[in-house]
């Protein structure tokens, strides 16, 4: 019998950063509730969902800093999003920025979450890939995760939820194989990925012309590689004037874009993911098992690390 999941994708348009968290979780309700509405089983919403995308920016001042951070998830700002969940019936997953105390050291994530049905939280990662710098450097515009994230320390979990096998990546981390194949050997069927992507930040025009296509390509190339469904949703727009991409997809096993928005602001996409569209794929082209050669593939000497291009 098929399994079906009925996904959203909710896109956010921007979060400027005098929007507090009740005014965004009212945004998130109200995509929860048309996803609902279309009969979806889970809305998917974007990285650090719940405010503006604060690295762009040197902060200094610890608790300016910190405010841009969840220590508690839920918790009363976003006690509204779970609630309305669970009366609906419906999952979600949220990014967000996470504080943790542990062994007496204050600890910074880029954290996604996924909840079910019941409002339980089925899964959690951690972002692993920083883009970006830890100091300012000397461009008009910062990026610094680097600064202000840990590297996540969950690996990249794939759980049981929704009827398949579900896993979690955001941002940066789409753009690096090794993401989806951590999650393709453990029989990944569908990969949630947030995504908050300026436009200039490393003032490359070569790249800023192809930033839409570099994003479907490492999408695409992810899902189709690892047999899985991928669900892709941006914060875009204009944001404290950065410009972030949009074109939030839903991609099938095969490679194929079958839902887009066409907005840069919050919009709702949908659809009805067969999680077995991606067996005929598992079993045969990318049958992990039966072709894939890690034995083979000669010493990779991870510690090397990589090769520097000369400039
Ligand atoms: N954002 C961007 C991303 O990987 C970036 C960073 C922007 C990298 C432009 C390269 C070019 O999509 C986050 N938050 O990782």
């Amino acid at each position: 019998m098929a399994r079906f999941v009925k996904v959203a994708a909710a896109q956010m348009g921007p979060v400027q950063r005098s929007e507090d968290r009740a005014s965004v979780v009212k945004r998130l309700v109200r995509m929860m509730q048309e996803a609902h509405g279309w009969g979806c089983d889970i809305v998917v919403f974007p990285e650090l969902a719940l405010t503006t995308f604060f690295p762009r920016w040197l902060i200094e001042d610890e608790d300016e800093l910190d405010s841009y951070y969840e220590t508690a998830m839920p918790n009363t700002d976003v006690q509204p999003l779970f609630d309305e969940a669970k009366k609906l019936g419906i999952g979600f997953c949220l990014g967000y920025c996470e504080i943790v105390h542990e062994n007496g050291r204050k600890r910074r994530f880029n954290t996604s979450i996924t909840v079910d049905k019941s409002g339980e939280i089925i899964g959690k990662y951690r972002k692993i890939h920083m883009p970006g710098n830890s100091e300012v450097w000397d461009k008009p515009a910062q990026h610094l995760e680097k600064r202000y994230f840990e590297i996540g320390d969950l690996g990249f979990p794939v759980f049981e939820g929704f009827g398949g096998k579900l896993g979690m990546a955001i941002c940066n981390d789409r753009r690096w194989p090794e993401t989806y194949r951590c999650m393709g050997l453990q029989g990944v069927e569908m990969v949630m990925i947030g995504y908050n992507t300026p436009v200039g930040i490393d003032y490359n025009f070569d790249h800023d012309v192809l930033a839409s296509f570099h994003n479907h390509l490492v999408l695409q190339a992810g899902a189709h590689q690892n047999s899985t469904w991928v669900v892709a949703v941006a914060k875009c727009g204009i944001e404290e004037s950065s410009k972030m991409i949009g074109q939030s997809c839903i991609i099938a096993p095969s490679g194929e874009i079958v839902a887009m928005s066409s907005t840069l602001g919050d919009e709702v996409i949908v659809h009805k993911c067969d999680l077995d569209a991606g067996l005929s794929y598992k079993e045969d082209l990318f049958n992990l098992g039966l072709h894939r050669r890690p034995e083979h593939y000669g010493l990779i000497v991870e510690t090397a690390g990589p090769v520097t291009p000369q400039k």
